[in-house]
């Protein structure tokens, strides 16, 4: 099985690669692509609909490889992939170097204190250096607005605790692709 692991974590690697380069970079938009793929609208993606799914992103497997790979997708064997269990299979944990600096931005936008408001942390969150917006492939505003939707969720009262913001960049890890960490 060790064999097969490996083959799960080099499969989802393309994915994460195929997503970035179509300019997938958050959960929001990870969401809508997942949702586009299930044509009978029951909100997870069967079999056939994970096919498509993957061979639309370039991933063609034989059948006999697809199942494994579907029976590792579906960590709750009920028969369909959940966009949870997307996210669970693409979310690899966090190099060490990246929780480093994670914690270290923690560090200076907290300045050590427990929790910082959601207000202030949006007011510093510096939309515009964002690689996307630097290389012209969006909207400083739409990178704002989607960081803006997804911390936002993190929030409790209007704050935001350091286990809640790297939560927020351990999930952004799962439309990172490796080479972009
Ligand atoms: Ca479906
Ligand atoms: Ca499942």
């Amino acid at each position: 099985m060790a064999d097969w692991r490996n083959r799960v974590d080099q499969i989802c690697s393309k994915i994460k690669f195929q997503l970035n380069a179509r300019g997938v970079d958050n959960l929001v938009q990870l969401k809508d692509v997942f949702l586009s793929f299930d044509r009978d609208g029951n909100g997870v993606l069967n079999q056939l609909e994970f096919e498509e799914f993957l061979s639309k992103l370039g991933v063609f497997l034989a059948r006999q490889e697809l199942r494994v790979v579907y029976d590792h997708f579906d960590m709750n064997k009920d028969g369909n992939v959940q966009y949870s269990e997307l996210v669970a299979m693409l979310k690899s944990d966090m190099s060490n170097e990246r929780l480093a600096m994670v914690k270290r931005a923690w560090q200076c936008l907290s300045g050590g204190a427990p929790q910082v408001s959601f207000e202030s942390l949006v007011q510093r969150y510096n939309a515009p250096a964002h690689p996307r917006v630097t290389s012209r492939e969006k909207k400083a505003e739409t990178i704002m607005s989607d960081f803006v939707g997804l911390m936002g969720e993190k929030a409790q009262g209007g704050q935001i605790s350091e286990e809640a913001f790297i939560s927020y960049y351990a999930e952004c890890n799962a439309v990172l692709p490796p080479d972009r960490d």
